[in-house]
């Protein structure tokens, strides 16, 4: 079955795309692979794994401390990466830029630094319904250490943040709002501009977690105001033990080092250390500098892209297997709001998620089933996991077509 979307086929070829990524044309269970599970993490193109190969067979060496060749080679290619992601998401600055291990990473420093040097007792932290475990549990330990309160934004039955509820929920003892961009369970794509200024209006700072935007959409830092904004580069097509914080210059310099040791210190002495400049403050230790590499070659791979067409792309992909899935009996989606992105949760009658999952597995579909590390959100469902299809521009309306064979064989096997 083709797009309907025609321009858009025309314009952005999904089969040349495809030839990038040298897994798409495994066999799993003897079947040809079906990968539906881009949220969980994305497929590698041959850039990056040469990009990886590259620097471990001639280039391997550490960062910023050797004056021979071969580290000379990898410092300047480790910050040519951090500039790379300093335009690609139109950060005004280099010292915004500090490349941690992932998203979780990126919230926990937040929280360890800026929430322990600016959360007091009795402050808040507002976050909402849709957000997954690292942008839960980080907040909820800084507030019990600093007896603070998480306050929680509600959803409606679509998957939308209540937006007047959110209004209602900030104070003035507000002293940031975290929140998601795209929900990893549901889709949801919050309306994170609109957020951002509703909070800068009562001067609260805010964190979005991107890990589930990046891989959809570009974004723009200074555009959206954001005042940190974190993701990760296994989701993006890069490697995985790797990711970004992004935070406004003024923020990060009154934050405390995260973590301590060697490369975010200007001098030591058993008396005093006097830490480094930004970025290198929040970047102790050695770094996963083959990591920064990959997600490089990841970045420019993706910034090579048609985005405009591939944002049509995959909308097609959503509305086409939205509808086909809506039509079988016995299928609920859940999250069907305003704007979503990427991914399709839904439940079958009489059937676990886990059955669903494991029988689309031995037709070489792969796709996440659980709870997605987002208890609250299937809590809010009243349900205890969801199979999950998650979508990225490689996918094709074939393999959806092979998603939905895959779910009728389901039906005959339990009966339902
Ligand atoms: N979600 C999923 O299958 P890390 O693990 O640090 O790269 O990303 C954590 C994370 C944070 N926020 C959101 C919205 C996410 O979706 C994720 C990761 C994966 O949905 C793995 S649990």
């Amino acid at each position: 079955m083709d797009l309907k979307t025609k321009d858009v086929q025309e314009v952005y070829s999904v089969e040349r795309v495809r030839k990038d990524f040298p897994i798409l044309s495994k066999r799993v269970h003897d079947k040809p692979l079906v990968y539906l599970d881009n949220a969980a993490t994305t497929q590698k193109p041959n850039v990056v794994i040469g990009a990886l190969e590259q620097f471990y067979t001639s280039e391997n060496s550490n960062v910023h401390r050797g004056v021979h060749a071969l580290s000379e080679i990898a410092t300047q290619k480790y910050e040519q990466a951090r500039e790379f992601v300093r335009q690609y998401i139109n950060a005004a600055s280099l010292h915004e830029i500090i490349f941690t291990r992932g998203t979780t990473e990126g919230i926990n420093l937040v929280a360890a630094s800026f929430g322990r040097t600016f959360l007091h007792e009795g402050d808040e932290i507002v976050i909402t319904t849709l957000e997954h475990h690292s942008n839960i549990v980080p907040w909820q330990l800084l507030c019990e250490e600093k007896s603070a309160c998480l306050k929680v934004v509600p959803i409606d039955d679509k998957g939308d943040v209540l937006l007047d509820e959110y209004e209602k929920l900030l104070t003035e003892k507000t002293r940031l709002v975290a929140i998601t961009h795209v929900s990893n369970a549901l889709g949801t794509v919050n309306p994170v501009k609109e957020m951002i200024e509703i909070a800068h209006r009562m001067g609260i700072p805010v964190l979005i977690d991107g890990a589930q935007y990046m891989p959809h959409f570009r974004v723009d830092v200074q555009a959206l105001d954001a005042d940190f904004y974190v993701f990760s580069a296994h989701k993006i097509f890069g490697p995985t033990g790797i990711g970004i914080l992004y935070g406004k210059e003024r923020y990060l310099e009154l934050m405390p080092p995260y973590q301590s040791g060697g490369d975010m210190i200007r001098s030591v002495t058993f008396e005093k250390t006097i830490f480094n400049d930004l970025p290198f403050k929040f970047e102790a230790g050695t770094p996963n500098i083959a990591g920064v590499i990959g997600m490089h070659a990841a970045l420019k791979y993706i910034s090579s892209l048609p985005w405009e067409n591939i944002i049509d792309y995959e909308a097609e992909l959503l509305r086409y297997a939205t509808e086909q899935l809506q039509s079988m009996d016995g299928v609920r989606i859940l999250g069907t709001a305003r704007k979503k992105s990427g991914v399709l949760s839904f439940v079958m009658d009489g059937v676990h998620p886990h059955d669903i999952g494991t029988i689309l597995d031995e037709e070489g579909i792969a796709i996440r089933t659980g709870h997605h590390c987002a208890q609250p959100v299937m809590e809010r469902f009243g349900v205890p996991a969801t199979a999950r299809a998650s979508f990225a521009f490689y996918n094709t309306t074939e393999e959806l077509d092979a998603l939905i064979r895959g779910l009728r064989k389901v039906k005959e096997i339990f009966h339902v």
